[in-house]
């Protein structure tokens, strides 16, 4: 039997505001920390308008931790089919077979009490459990989201030590707490990427082969690394640049890497490598750019002979528009326009071009003498710009890349489903919250 007061409460709710409950008609509700006492009047609510009206017929499912809390306190409604209750942490991952339609997520410590006592389990279904209940509204396709937050996770509790410092110094130093008091929390999900790292490493074994007289992007970059100063600026542009560097470059915490993350313009790199350099007192920088790219910098050529700007430039040369007849090859049976000499994009002759602004050159063609010459061109003084001579078709992977269905249609997947895509089954295998509805449309 239901309270008195609360019989009399879930009256007025219901009968006493004109709200649009017939919403709700057959409509699958999870709330979680039905326990609590907000969310617990939220699933009574609910039922409330099922016995009342019998079309309404709402299907509730009160996530609980404590089992024997939420038994005793839905003990009224223990034969009825709209309401399941579901017995866990909200902090794991939740899983559940049938539709949700809305997800009122409630699931955190209302009472001041716990905010300073307990921060972690505060927080905790706040920024886990929201994440779980989220990735599961993405799976199921939810139409609305309710989120309860503690008043704590706002920053409202009263710190008992104010730190003032520059953002920077205070960042470098927890860093450095976290070497004696190691976050355990993160240590599963590391444990699962490097899993992953190794089961699909990056770039894929099949993209770095050598060949003669032709220089592999993915092989440039990881030799690259391994002579680079431990203080090295790294800039980058568009295109192989882009997409190899981020791959392969195997960047230490004391470099630093510059790249136009945004847009990935083409011509970014020669203008970020200057201002690098002049923020350095003129230092040497790295400039791994593309002879597509190089083509919008015809002033900045001449900004680094103005000021013999010591700018170690690889050149990736490649006829063009690499990155570009990837996607032709993708999507466009192989027609390639406006991508290299043959259809109208003609690159000049780099090392004369180099040559005229004050740059010494060197062409890198061999992997055989790829160190050899890494190293010669970092340890040569002033600007330098070396050609790397690639391949123009060596494919790049894993990337983003849309997929072409049979019937001519276009998928864009989610930044999870890279290209070479893998196999559906093995792909919604590694997901926890299971396969995005555009992955499932794929047909690889
Ligand atoms: C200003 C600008 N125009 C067009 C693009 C589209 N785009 C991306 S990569 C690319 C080719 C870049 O050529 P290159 O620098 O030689 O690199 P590659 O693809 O050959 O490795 C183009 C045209 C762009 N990113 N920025």
């Amino acid at each position: 039997m239901r309270s008195k007061i609360v019989a009399e409460d879930l009256a007025h709710i219901v009968e006493d505001f004109d709200l649009p409950w017939s919403k709700l008609e057959g409509k699958t509700i999870l709330v979680t920390g039905a326990n609590g006492m907000l969310p617990a009047y939220m699933v009574e609510t609910l039922l409330y308008l099922n016995e009342k009206d019998d079309r309404t017929k709402t299907k509730v499912i009160g996530l609980a931790r404590n089992k024997e809390r939420a038994l005793a306190r839905f003990a009224h409604y223990k034969n009825r089919d709209d309401l399941e209750l579901l017995i866990q942490d909200v902090c794991d991952i939740v899983s559940i077979e049938t539709k949700i339609d809305y997800i009122i997520h409630a699931a955190s410590q209302a009472s001041p009490k716990y905010y300073g006592n307990d921060p972690v389990g505060t927080l905790s279904p706040n920024v886990l459990g929201t994440y779980n209940l989220l990735s599961l509204a993405r799976h199921k396709r939810t139409r609305g989201f309710l989120f309860f937050s503690s008043g704590a996770v706002y920053g409202q509790v009263r710190p008992k030590t104010l730190i003032k410092a520059d953002a920077y110094d205070f960042i470098s130093q927890l860093i450095s707490c976290l070497d004696k008091q190691p976050v355990t929390a993160q240590n599963s999900w590391l444990e699962q990427c490097k899993t992953w790292q190794e089961k699909y490493p990056s770039p894929d074994p099949a993209y770095n082969q050598s060949e003669p007289g032709i220089i592999n992007s993915y092989n440039f970059t990881t030799s690259l690394s391994r002579h680079l100063a431990s203080d090295a600026i790294i800039a980058t542009d568009a295109g192989t640049a882009f997409t190899c560097t981020h791959q392969g470059l195997e960047l230490r915490s004391t470099q630093r890497f510059i790249a136009s993350r945004g847009l990935g313009e083409m011509g970014f790199g020669l203008p970020a490598a200057i201002g690098a350099s002049f923020a350095n007192d003129k230092k040497s920088v790295v400039l791994i750019t593309g002879d597509g790219s190089i083509m919008l910098n015809l002033q900045e050529l001449q900004t680094v002979a103005t000021h013999k700007l010591p700018l170690k430039v690889f050149l990736y040369v490649n006829n063009g528009y690499l990155a570009i007849r990837a996607t032709q090859r993708n999507l466009f049976d192989e027609q390639y326009p406006a991508t290299g000499k043959e259809t109208g994009v003609v690159c000049p002759d780099m090392q004369k071009l180099f040559e005229v602004f004050g740059f010494k050159t060197f062409k890198m063609t061999h992997p055989g003498s790829m160190n050899t010459m890494i190293k010669q061109v970092l340890a040569t003084n002033g600007p330098v710009m070396c050609e790397v001579m690639m391949k123009p078709d060596q494919p790049l992977g894993p990337r983003l890349a849309s997929h072409l269905q049979p019937d001519g249609s276009i998928v864009s997947p989610p930044l999870e489903d890279l290209y070479p895509f893998l196999p559906r089954e093995q792909l919604a295998q590694e997901m926890l919250i299971g396969l995005h509805p555009r992955s499932a449309e794929i047909k690889p």
